[in-house]
């Protein structure tokens, strides 16, 4: 696109929105500065590179696009090129099953250390990127219906260890950024049918987490992720919201929302406020459901902009991170990634372009009528003028550029791929 062209209609936008109060400048100051924590997982279907058989824990992907990444090689290429394509500094959320072993042999899940990830450490600091981590119950064969809440206890015992080794390896990933490592625990544990020892297996899930969390780091956060509940676990989720939440209040753990994972009209930004004032911060698993936890590609829907404006009217840009979670195997797997990641910093730039003083006063005046005018009036603003010049100043493809960026690669690269 013309350099000129997108300055002209930005100088344009940045006008209409002072009319209405906005600061432009301010918003693409503030967005600069959030970083999304992108998921390793999209571009090999959360296979991970532990030679794991099939994906189990109630998730799946679906679709057969050709291209997939098949090592640890792989995914850091297509991870490059999709960070190429996204404006802003970002970082990467890995899964305790995308550990390198090449250097010191493989280990189960119970024996992971900081050096498994030493070539994901070193990688991410050259490339700039911060780490994030989640421990995985899921795609083992020690992966039972439950895990963490099970009542048998050399399980139990092996994931607890599993999650304390995950906690471990977080910190060093802090230590050495210089900022804490984001490690959300989510276990998939629950049952198929009726199950008549709910409280059992919850009061199981909270011991093992009093065990996992009883040692004190610095320089990682703990988050807890509910759902409701999982492929072949439909009856019973251990870990489900009103735990989580209890668990996180009780113990300052930071609460983890996927918003894939609630009722389908319950609404995910609303529980913003309540969080964040019984829990110190908030981790988001921004996502797509379509009529279940489907982990479509998250785009710029009525959802992810409530969630985005709810972050910004709770001005609580620092004290929530924002990760992606979805996997569309049915797609270009970096277009998808490219799609969600943009979405979502598209969503966050509407949020900071709203008018909020004036939108405050009229709520505050009860002038109803007034607000959601404004608010009508918001949703055609020039935004797209502003996410433009946001893509310039940042050299990364404007509009869509990306998609001739992503075609190319795959010519190049990921159709290659056998
Ligand atoms: C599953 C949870 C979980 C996973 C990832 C792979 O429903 O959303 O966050 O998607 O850990
Ligand atoms: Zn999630």
């Amino acid at each position: 696109m013309k350099k000129e062209l997108i300055e002209k209609a930005y100088e344009l936008a940045k006008e209409r929105y002072a009319a209405i109060g906005v600061d432009v400048e301010a918003a693409l100051e503030k967005l600069q500065k959030v970083q999304l924590s992108l998921h390793c997982w999209q571009a090999d279907d959360v296979t991970g590179f532990e030679n794991a058989g099939a994906l189990t824990g109630g998730i799946q992907t679906t679709g057969n696009y050709p291209g997939k990444a098949r090592n640890i090689e792989e995914l850091r290429a297509d991870i490059e090129k999709v960070t190429s394509m996204l404006p802003g500094k970002h970082r990467l959320s890995l899964h305790a099953s995308y550990a390198d072993f090449s250097e010191t042999g493989a280990v189960d899940r119970d024996q992971l250390e900081p050096k498994h990830f030493e070539s994901w450490m070193q990688w991410a600091e050259k490339n700039g990127m911060k780490l994030d981590f989640n421990s995985t119950s899921f795609s083992n064969p020690k992966s039972e219906d439950l895990t963490l809440a099970s009542p048998k206890e050399d399980i139990r015992k092996f994931w607890v260890e599993h999650t304390k080794r995950c906690r471990a390896i977080a910190e060093e990933m802090g230590r050495r950024q210089g900022d804490p490592a984001i490690l959300n625990v989510w276990v998939h544990d629950g049952s198929k049918d009726i199950t008549v020892n709910r409280m059992e297996y919850r009061a199981i899930l909270k011991k093992s987490l009093d065990e996992i969390f009883e040692k004190k780091y610095d320089n990682m956060k703990d988050c807890v992720e509910s759902k409701v509940f999982g492929i072949g676990l439909e009856s019973y989720t251990v870990g489900s919201n009103d735990f989580y939440i209890a668990y996180a209040a009780q113990n300052g753990k930071i609460v983890t929302l996927d918003t894939g994972h609630f009722h389908p009209t319950e609404s995910i930004a609303d529980k913003m406020s309540s969080l964040l004032l019984f829990t110190p911060e908030v981790m988001l698993h921004v996502s797509r459901p379509v009529r279940w936890d489907s982990d479509h590609v998250t785009i710029i829907n009525d959802e992810t902009l409530d969630l985005t404006k709810e972050i910004v009217r709770c001005d609580a840009i620092d004290r929530v991170h924002i990760g992606l979670d979805y996997f569309d195997a049915s797609i270009n797997r970096i277009g998808a990634y490219v799609i969600g990641a943009r979405a979502t910093q598209k969503c966050l730039l509407q949020a900071l372009l709203e008018p909020l003083k004036t939108l405050r006063e009229y709520e505050a005046n009860g002038q109803g009528f007034e607000r959601l005018a404004l608010l009508e009036e918001c949703k055609a603003l020039p935004w797209n003028a502003v996410w433009d010049m946001f893509c310039l100043r940042n050299g990364v493809a404007v509009g869509e550029e990306f998609i001739a960026e992503i075609q190319q690669y795959e010519k190049d690269v990921t159709s290659k791929r056998q």
